[in-house]
């Protein structure tokens, strides 16, 4: 089955983590990734208040709406209402997506991560704009995951659900082509362009490398 054509900004997701930044703040190293082509930017933050959270977002706004690249929310619908960002990604203990959207709207894209085939079939019959497939490889940026579903998992989820797949966990350049050729639509990172001596240069490869 052809699944539904793919959505160019979801090609190299910057999912961010202000504590694997070295010490750069979050909008230096989200200026620098996106001068090297990252195509939309998911805010995540687990550590913070509302208001933290809020500012971080507005700055994040401000930065991508006039280059016209997505400002996606991690977890909080009403951080992604009261900002307008472009989209919220959603984990399957979040809000479900029926809610979800009920808040957003038809427009805002909805993203929801996956650990098993039958959660990617789930979130699709619900509505789901994207898939996020967590994760693809063990990871020490997130420990409390499901087990890695690795590019047989992604192969298996691609055989069932046509809308976007996006991978995460353990993505880096080396392997950022494989997780492609396994069926996934694009990837998300966090440690390989966060972390990255010059996140401009990791998200310029990563593009190169994902085609
Ligand atoms: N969800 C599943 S794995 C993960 C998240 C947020 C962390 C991915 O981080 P990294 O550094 O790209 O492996
Ligand atoms: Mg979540």
């Amino acid at each position: 089955m052809t699944h539904v054509s793919m959505d160019s900004r979801l090609l190299l997701h910057l999912v961010t983590d202000r504590t694997l930044s070295r010490g750069r703040s979050l909008v230096e190293v989200v200026q620098e990734a996106v001068a090297g082509g990252v195509t939309c930017v998911q805010l995540r933050e687990k550590n913070c208040s509302t208001r933290e959270f809020l500012d971080e977002a507005l700055l994040l706004k401000e930065l991508l709406q006039p280059l016209g690249l997505p400002l996606i929310i991690n977890d909080r619908v009403d951080i992604a209402l009261s900002v307008g960002a472009d989209g919220v990604h959603l984990g399957q203990t979040d809000l479900p997506i029926s809610h979800a959207r009920r808040l957003l709207g038809p427009d805002c894209l909805i993203g929801v991560s996956a650990e098993s085939v039958d959660d990617a079939i789930e979130a699709q019959q619900q509505g789901a704009d994207y898939i996020g497939i967590s994760p693809v490889f063990s990871t020490p940026t997130k420990t409390d995951t499901a087990p890695a579903l690795g590019l047989e998992g992604i192969r298996r989820i691609r055989e069932q659900v046509q809308i976007p797949l996006v991978g995460i966990g353990g993505i880096n350049l080396t392997n950022a082509r494989q997780v492609r050729e396994a069926g996934a639509d694009g990837v998300a990172v966090v440690s390989a362009i966060m972390s990255a001596e010059s996140p401009r240069q990791a998200a310029e490869i990563m593009r190169g490398v994902l085609g």
